[in-house]
């Protein structure tokens, strides 16, 4: 039996809810034992994570990580939000009662953790000291080291953090229990595994899973889930699944920051980390506060809408990321970073690693190389050109290490929003740009977006599958609520942020090449974006939003065809009367749908017909 009092006076954990809470899940899970841990603690964890095998030497300073051939992603459909009022229930946030869920788990974690070591990781998923700290703070306990190494990469960790709390009990329970991943049934009808937020007990159960979207609970379950649910129960805060950059002009000294949400698969992070094209480099810098999560509150001394960044981390996707696509992304897994690469194509003999897209044709001597699997590339079949990396193989690094990290990131302040915006993945509807009207716009805008459908199995070729918000997987309550949340929160800012749509991602219908060159030149049209905001150009009036014109796009050092940029700046009626009638289906079937929400919709349809005359 191990001493829970002894361990946790030791750390210092002086909190009597915290001790309880501790106590409570190491009886139950029947761990061996139990470790308090600190960021301080990282070299020595990564140190016998070597030992054991758990971590391989990827260079100086950068480790690798292989995880369980089963378990690389997200499970959309074995996540589930549970409380005790059937009225959260909303139409993703696969809703359960909470007591279900909760003996359900118990049972599941019921001595899973035998032989095993109980890690407690105090957190905050906030710059210290930010109003929104009381929501921030968190107690993950999990039994798998390598989950603690990503804990201390992607969120601020130390007992130090529970410190000042107002009300002892005012930190998220965050329960991680991997139990035996063979033996799951992964994606078969006997599958074990569960991962649920009861969000009115701010108590996080996960059952199943060490991959990072599914084990780091600060990260997903506790900095989109469970903050979504309290910063509508406290009427307080949005938390998104948002990027958030600075932008700041030389030239005027002024400073602009701009967040924004993006279904996967729609170079969030690549925007989150670019840098000002070359010819734009003297007048502009871009920074760095945010790739994934944002939340968004009103500062109550000058009325504006602020934002920060809940995480410490990165923890982005490999595939394709390369000197041309991010190389900010690739300065900040370089050597001495601490980084750590899972599932990437790994080489023992030399520590180097490898992903598709990495650089255009894999090494070329493949000897010592092997793949996720472990599997060696020699040894492959000819014609056998399935994957070296698994395409949501990651990279987990500190915001330290980003070099165009914004000097500001850490402040407890947070950022004043100027602008918001929403993309997608859309080959031929959506323009470069759409500046939105007013908010209620914005979020109908949001509550509409998606990804093009694949050719595979999603759907019907060119109809997008809707993710609001681009919210859809971590969606807490009603929708409907959610929006009238969402209007009152940023309805209350004295100056409203600008709303805009973006798409990098139109192709000729010809050639299907892409119109418009993206990465860093993505910074031009957001440029706009927030002169049009500046009363500084005016743009063009299009049913869907105002749009540029080519000459007010600053264009300097980019090579553009006339044809493409007529596209790229115009509206394809046609296509958006398909999207509109799609779009009343998808609102339809979110209970207590705010009216101005419909009246937006309504406007637009309105606007496109009169568009057809
Ligand atoms: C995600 C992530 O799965 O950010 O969305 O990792
Ligand atoms: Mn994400």
């Amino acid at each position: 039996m191990v001493d829970v009092e002894k361990v946790l006076d030791e750390a210092g954990l002086a909190n009597p809810k915290v001790r309880e809470y501790v106590r409570y899940w190491a009886e139950l899970t029947g761990a061996s034992q139990v470790e308090v841990v600190d960021a301080a603690d990282d070299a020595r964890l990564i140190r016998e994570a070597l030992d054991a095998g758990e971590l391989l030497p990827a260079g100086e300073g950068r480790y690798y990580s292989r995880s369980y051939h089963k378990d690389t992603a997200r499970s959309e459909e074995r996540t589930i939000v549970a409380t005790n009022d059937p009225k959260d229930k909303g139409v993703y946030n696969n809703w359960r009662p909470a007591s279900e869920m909760r003996p359900l788990l118990e049972d599941k974690m019921r001595g899973a953790s035998v032989g095993k070591t109980m890690y407690v990781i105090p957190y905050l998923m906030a710059p210290p000291g930010n109003e929104l700290a009381t929501w921030a703070t968190g107690v993950q306990v999990t039994d798998t080291r390598t989950v603690v190494l990503h804990m201390i990469r992607m969120s601020r960790v130390g007992v130090g953090y529970l410190e000042n709390l107002e009300d002892p009990d005012q930190f998220v329970r965050a329960v991680h229990v991997t139990g035996d991943l063979e033996n799951h049934g992964q994606g078969t009808p006997e599958d074990k595994r569960y991962f649920v937020t009861v969000a009115d007990e701010r108590t996080i159960l996960h059952f199943g899973s060490s991959y990072g979207g599914n084990a780091l609970l600060g990260k997903i379950a506790h900095g989109l889930r469970q903050a979504a649910y309290d910063g509508w129960a406290s009427k307080k805060f949005l938390a998104e699944q948002y990027m958030l950059i600075g932008i700041h002009d030389k030239e005027t000294g002024k400073d602009y920051h701009i967040c924004g949400g993006f279904p996967s698969a729609s170079g969030k992070t690549n925007l989150a980390m670019m840098l000002a094209p070359d010819a734009l480099g003297d007048r502009y810098h871009v920074s760095f506060y945010g790739d994934d999560i944002a939340w968004l509150w009103v500062n109550e001394e000058d009325g504006r809408l602020y934002g920060m960044n809940p995480e410490y981390g990165v923890f982005g996707v490999a595939k394709d990321t390369n000197e041309g696509t991010n190389p900010t992304a690739l300065a900040s897994v370089g050597e001495g970073t601490q980084v750590i690469f899972t599932n990437v194509a790994y080489n023992p003999d030399t520590q180097e690693v490898w992903w598709e897209g990495r650089t255009p044709q894999p090494p070329a001597d493949v000897s010592g190389w092997l793949d996720w699997k472990g599997n060696p590339i020699a040894d492959r079949e000819p014609g056998d050109d399935s994957p070296w990396s698994h395409p949501n193989s990651r990279f987990t690094t500190t915001l330290d290490n980003v070099p165009n990290i914004a000097e500001d990131y850490n402040a407890a302040a947070g950022v004043p929003i100027d602008a918001i915006i929403f993309g997608g993945r859309t080959r031929d509807r959506e323009p470069l740009i759409r500046a939105i009207h007013d908010l209620a716009e914005g979020v109908y805008d949001g509550l509409t977006l998606g990804a093009e459908a694949t050719f595979a199995a999603e759907g019907v070729d060119g109809q997008l599958r809707y993710d609001p918000m681009s919210n859809r997987p971590f969606m807490a309550y009603g929708e409907g609520d959610y929006a009238a949340h969402y209007l009152k929160i940023v309805g209350a800012a004295k100056e409203q942020p600008i709303f805009a749509h973006v798409n990098w991602f139109q192709r000729d219908p010809e050639d299907g090449h892409f119109l418009w060159p993206g990465y860093r030149d993505n910074l031009r049209p957001l440029l706009w974006l927030l002169q049009l905001k500046n009363g500084e150009v005016k743009g063009r009036e299009t049913a869907v939003g105002i749009v540029p014109t080519e000459d007010e796009l600053n264009l300097v050092g980019v090579d553009i065809p006339a044809k493409d940029l007529e596209t790229i700046l115009s509206i394809n009626v046609p296509r958006w009367h398909q999207e509109i009638a799609n779009r009343e289906e998808h609102l339809a079937q979110f209970e207590r749908l705010p009216e101005e929400i419909w009246e937006a919709h309504r406007r637009v349809a309105a606007a496109l017909a009169e568009a057809d005359d």
